[in-house]
């Protein structure tokens, strides 16, 4: 008996201006892509069973482009294989009114696909007895009973939320309570952190299908993709899937360096990697106010063109510890940093970016004056 662990998927996740052929967000494209190569590589693993550890959207109220190709690829993956599938529902698309449903509930009417929303709950598929924790039943753990029942073949624990507060990449998870990780499980199937992790005995992180946290530059060494784990022989097999390339480039140190120096080092990083249609991040250090207005700012934009995203990141010079306190120059650049942050943070389409951005930096100015 072999089952297939995925997780944060994030479907409908968007980043940068840029879009397709189709007029996509590229990395709404990317995630989309991954999906259907993962689906596809499922086919042929043929397992008898497919857990979705939630975060199946990257948003509550996803947009229509994504809700629909996401019921269009879950139907034809069901039709064609027969794999029974189980998801449940991450911190991104719960929702904490009782007045609306989450939008997972669409996937329940295809046949083969159960999805668990709300309350934590038990479900037999075959020999294997799957108790699902999506992240609302989290949030009132203290009264849940989900012990393994030994009538059952195999049982296995599917949840979505932190195991280990040092793994953390985003905010808003519920914390896992450690007695029913202690149980004597089959196999725990975890949602919620990014990265593929071996949590001890049979507990793992599957880890998303793409690069969708806040910081993505933590990531961009890791590989993605699912877990295979074969109940009976407890072995588990890590399936890597081909993901848009993220490329944090050497951190510059501009201390005691000219502006012909900084600009020459700048373009070597770019000499020395393909960044083409990459995600690339190149950071400068220790750099003045006064030579940051004078570098080659035709050179990044000609690297920003070749990049899918080549995110430029200049910093001040660094804080001593006795100047723990900013000066107006220093908080000046907190600006700019926040700014450059909220306009690459992952929103909502349906929210506007530039009301998003300026709503941001009132909050910080309200909290720095
Ligand atoms: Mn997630």
């Amino acid at each position: 008996m072999r089952i297939v662990h995925l997780a944060d998927l994030h479907l409908g996740f968007r980043a940068y201006s840029r879009t397709n052929d189709q007029g996509v967000n590229c990395r709404e494209a990317d995630v989309f892509r991954t999906f259907r190569q993962a689906l596809n590589k499922i086919s042929t693993l043929k397992p008898d069973l497919l857990l979705i550890a939630g975060d199946v959207f990257h948003v509550t109220r996803p947009g229509n482009l994504a809700v629909v190709q996401t019921q269009r690829l879950l139907h034809n993956f069901i039709a064609t294989t027969g794999i029974e599938t189980i998801v449940i529902a991450g911190n991104h698309e719960s929702v904490k009114t009782r007045d609306s449903s989450c939008i997972l509930e669409l996937f329940g009417l295809i046949e083969g696909v159960r999805v668990v929303c709300q309350q934590a709950e038990v479900l037999m598929a075959g020999d294997i007895r799957v108790a699902c924790l999506p992240h609302n039943s989290l949030l009132e753990a203290d009264h849940l009973d989900l012990r393994p029942d030994r009538e059952a073949k195999y049982n296995v624990l599917m949840l979505h939320g932190t195991v280990d507060g040092n793994l953390v990449n985003d905010a808003g998870g519920a914390n896992v309570p450690a007695d029913f990780l202690e149980m004597d499980w089959d196999y725990v199937a975890c949602g919620h952190f990014h990265g593929f992790r071996h949590m001890g005995r049979f507990i793992y992180y599957a880890g998303a299908i793409e690069r969708t946290s806040n910081d993505i530059w933590k990531e961009a060494e890791e590989e993605k993709g699912f877990i295979e784990f074969d109940l009976e022989h407890k072995k588990a097999i890590f399936h890597p899937l081909p993901t848009r390339k993220t490329i944090d480039l050497p951190t510059i140190d501009a201390a005691n360096k000219t502006i012909e120096v900084l600009d020459k080092l700048i373009a070597d990083n770019v000499k020395q990697t393909d960044i083409t249609d990459a995600i690339v991040r190149q950071q400068v250090i220790n750099l003045p106010k006064s030579l940051q207005n004078q570098l080659d700012y035709r050179q990044i934009r000609t690297f920003q063109a070749m990049a899918l995203h080549y995110l430029f990141v200049p910093k001040p010079l660094s804080l001593s510890i006795d100047q723990s306190f900013p000066s107006a120059e220093q908080k000046g650049s907190l600006y700019e940093e926040a700014e450059q942050f909220f306009n690459s943070y992952a929103i909502s389409p349906d929210i506007d970016r530039a009301t998003f951005v300026k709503t941001g930096l009132d909050y910080l100015q309200k909290a720095t004056v």
